[in-house]
């Protein structure tokens, strides 16, 4: 009899551990958008990458969430880098019920989709949309971790002026968001600096032929020429810029700045040649993270990083970072603690947000390509 009533407690006492290690599980949906189709899908795939290696990480973590074992899920949206279909992406987003977004790449689709998730409450922090009015536009939910277009630009025209001995420097710009706005900034850089423009065009970012514009830009025989624009319109532009004997140094803000420049410029970009800026970067003890970062990235998904994957990571990271924080998933309960967000220590460096939501200190990190690929120049702040 004692021995059926010691089998009987045993039992028990296993039935009761089971139960207390099988623990709860909450879902946390998160948003991402980025062009993943059309002239810059490379950019975008980079971006989607980073945020699917994220939420592997985070998953592995077994996250707490208000005692929950979080299990976060990714919503991947691609909105081709146009404005409209940022903004149904964005609805289709807010109506899957996502917790947080992630992007959208672009300024000009994370700015119209930036209302769309204000207007429902849901967190959205941009990796790589450095156009200053993402975060001036009085949203409590808009974020970035990146620097913007202001230093970005002012820091690239004052360098064309210093370090590049820029003496006559044109500008072209793709008329996006973006690219006009860096290529205004770097212009006031530029002139701050005692630089002379010596022509301004613009094209578009679909356009493919550059002939006239650079025709007219040869006459003032520039030393610099400046883009605001994206890698897919720099490269085919270098292209026709040598066949045209245009050798002037060829400038660009971090949209030019890919791993993928140098064969959208089809071998017709020289050794330091082409300058370009990331909106963010780690030098020193901290690029350890980074370049540990890019060695998992490839080892992963056989393919290098492009420009801003680490940014999205770290991106998510944050996100996820205040939900446990809050005990919380619910974008009214980690909102508050994702803004106050001050020395999170990530693969880009120290992410903190000012009461804008940009990212505080923001560092820039210069490049010129030497053999195919991208070298390191210096960080700057
Ligand atoms: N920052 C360059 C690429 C994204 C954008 O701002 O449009």
């Amino acid at each position: 009899m004692q021995v059926r009533f010691n089998q009987v407690a045993v039992a028990a006492l296993v039935a009761l551990g089971g139960a207390a290690m099988a623990q709860e599980t909450i879902e946390v949906r998160i948003g991402h958008v980025g062009p993943t189709s059309g002239a810059i899908a490379h950019l975008g795939k980079d971006n989607e990458l980073g945020a699917r290696m994220a939420i592997e990480d985070l998953n592995a973590k077994k996250m707490k969430i208000g005692g929950k074992v979080a299990v976060f899920k990714l919503f991947a949206e691609d909105d081709a880098g146009d404005p409209k279909q940022g903004t149904a992406a964005a609805q289709k987003l807010v109506d899957s019920k996502v917790h947080g977004v992630i992007g959208h790449l672009n300024s000009g689709t994370s700015i119209p989709a930036s209302k769309v998730y204000s207007d429902a409450g849901i967190p959205q922090i941009s990796p790589s949309a450095t156009n200053p009015k993402f975060t001036r536009q009085g949203f409590k939910t808009t974020f970035r971790v990146v620097a913007d277009d202001v230093h970005l630009g002012g820091t690239l025209g004052k360098y064309a002026v210093k370090n590049l001995n820029g003496k006559s420097i044109a500008v072209i710009d793709d008329r996006t968001a973006y690219g006009q706005g860096v290529a205004d900034e770097f212009e006031k850089g530029v002139k701050a600096s005692g630089g002379k423009v010596v022509g301004r065009e613009f094209t578009n970012d679909k356009a493919t032929d550059f002939s006239a514009i650079l025709t007219k830009l040869k006459a003032a025989n520039p030393d610099v020429v400046f883009f605001g624009g994206m890698d897919a319109v720099a490269g085919p532009m270098l292209r026709q810029m040598k066949q045209l004997g245009i050798n002037a140094k060829f400038m660009g803000g971090d949209g030019i700045c890919s791993g993928e420049l140098p064969k959208l410029a089809a071998g017709s970009m020289g050794d330091g040649q082409v300058y370009c800026a990331e909106a963010g970067g780690v030098e020193g003890e901290a690029k350890k993270s980074m370049d540990d970062f890019k060695a998992k990235f490839r080892a992963k998904f056989n393919a290098d990083v492009q420009i801003y994957a680490p940014y999205v990571y770290d991106a998510t990271m944050v996100m996820a970072a205040a939900m446990e924080k809050a005990g919380s998933a619910d974008p009214a309960k980690y909102l508050p603690v994702l803004a106050k967000t001050a020395g999170y220590k990530g693969v880009t460096g120290t992410v903190a947000f000012d009461e804008k939501g940009d990212i505080k200190n923001g560092a820039l990190t210069l490049f010129t390509y030497k053999g195919g690929a991208r070298d390191q120049v210096a960080v700057v702040r």
